[in-house]
């Protein structure tokens, strides 16, 4: 059985600056690692995370109930099991697949355009807090049919949302704000959720609104927690993503001069960044009976993390995990948004993300737009590279020079070279689960 460390802690400030330095020595010396202040227990090793993401029955989302319901004012699709998953899963995979995905390409475009136009005169641009912080909201209202102008209003109640999933140690005073933020986000939602119902158009929201479930018409509550939960779920991460993009590109600059020369290279560089930093580093289960892992008995009932960060530098599975590389033969741009994903970015099985299709082209739009625009992108000087979040992970800042241009000769919008599969279905995941679990027995 693994020595536990007493001195080592998941929660102290030195694995908040760099948690990936820890990673090698927790998969090593502490596969089954219990953090007794909050009662959970961290795995980091590959196969053990793929276990618990693909044993859906042994390792439940049940958690979630506590973790997330509060905010996102009813159940979230993650929760849901059986039949009533599959049906509401179908009906969100119809909203970012096929006509609707090419819709919100578009969306993507335009945001990213008008968003980069101001900086580009400038030279210099905060990737995280200029660019994408109000791109990913101003995007995802978009493609729900709401008004993108209130984005600022949305992006604060979105953060005291995703505090509260996010949170590790929440005092109670964070907590109220976090449910104060929830409850305004409702009341905003709730009139247009009634509205589009009446009057439904092309819309995520009016998809939502309408759809049957076993002939019985969603609820308002079901309505709205999904939407909150499209909300967050889009937001929260891409901005991370697009960020850390880009800085590995600017860290790897043969890699970055490849891309800039053969764009069809995105997909691999967009893979190899959610393997090698995801933006979502925790995926919390909870154990319904006793489960052995590495020698080590988690007790039933008890609240396992997922990380996925540690996971994705398994030298059991990836060769030299700790180095960027969008080469890497053993990651597969191709299956990199599908069920059959190697890395765990989206995590795998059942409840894998419904939105690896929308990411894709979200990530992959922006950046084929701004690749050209931001010549000669650096640093800015003086430029002191930060992560913060241990759940969700990404730049407090990107702080980018580049080449100043004329904004006005505005390129055409990109469409992605790459067919784009509805990967996500139900049963592919289906599938990938049986597959995933036929290679862990
Ligand atoms: C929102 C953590 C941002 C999801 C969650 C309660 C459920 C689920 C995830 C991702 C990303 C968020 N979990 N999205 O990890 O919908």
């Amino acid at each position: 059985m693994p020595v536990p460390d007493p001195r080592f802690s998941i929660l102290s400030e030195d694995f908040a600056a760099d948690p990936y330095r820890y990673f090698a020595r927790l998969r090593d010396r502490s596969p089954v690692h219990y953090e007794p202040a909050i009662d959970s227990y961290f795995l980091s090793r590959y196969q053990d995370v793929q276990r618990v993401l693909t044993d859906h029955e042994a390792f439940t989302t049940e958690t979630l109930q506590e973790r997330a319901e509060p905010v996102m004012r009813g159940p979230v699709l993650a929760q849901m099991t059986g039949a009533e998953h599959t049906a509401k899963r179908k009906i969100v995979v119809r909203g970012f697949t096929g006509p609707a995905l090419q819709e919100q390409i578009r969306a993507i475009h335009a945001n990213a355009a008008e968003l980069v136009a101001p900086f580009l005169p400038r030279g210099r641009m905060d990737l995280v807090n200029d660019f994408g912080k109000p791109f990913a909201v101003r995007v995802t209202l978009d493609v729900l049919g709401l008004d993108r102008e209130d984005w600022q209003q949305v992006a604060a109640w979105l953060g005291g949302v995703g505090e509260f999933i996010t949170g590790i140690v929440l005092t109670p005073e964070r907590r109220r704000h976090c449910l104060d933020c929830a409850e305004q986000l409702e009341a905003y939602l709730v009139p247009v959720i009634e509205q589009r119902r009446r009057h439904p158009g092309e819309d995520l929201i009016s998809k939502l609104g309408t759809a049957e479930f076993d002939g019985i018409a969603m609820s308002t509550r079901d309505v709205t927690a999904l939407v909150v939960n499209v909300l967050v779920a889009a937001v929260e991460p891409a901005d991370k993503t697009l960020a850390l993009l880009f800085k590995h590109l600017i860290d790897h600059p043969e890699q970055l001069a490849q891309v800039r020369q053969d764009p069809t290279l995105l997909p691999a560089a967009i893979a190899e960044t959610l393997r090698y930093t995801p933006p979502v580093q925790l995926i919390p289960r909870q154990v319904e009976e006793d489960a052995e892992f590495a020698g080590t008995v988690v007790p039933a009932g008890a609240t396992v993390f997922c990380m996925i960060g540690a996971a994705n530098r398994d030298p059991d599975v990836f060769t030299a995990p700790d180095t960027f590389d969008l080469h890497r033969p053993d990651l597969g741009t191709a299956r990199s948004f599908t069920a059959a994903a190697q890395h765990l970015a989206f995590g795998t099985g059942l409840h894998q993300c419904v939105g690896a299709a929308f990411a894709r082209a979200e990530i992959e739009t922006v950046a084929a737009l701004l690749l050209p625009l931001l010549d000669r992108v650096r640093y800015s000087p003086g430029f002191a590279y930060r992560e913060t979040g241990l759940y969700t992970r990404g730049p407090a800042s990107l702080a980018l020079d580049f080449s100043p241009s004329t904004p006005s000769s505005a390129p055409t919008p990109f469409t992605p070279s790459v067919p784009f599969t509805p990967s996500t279905s139900t049963n592919s995941a289906a599938d990938a689960t049986r597959r995933h679990v036929r290679r862990v027995v």
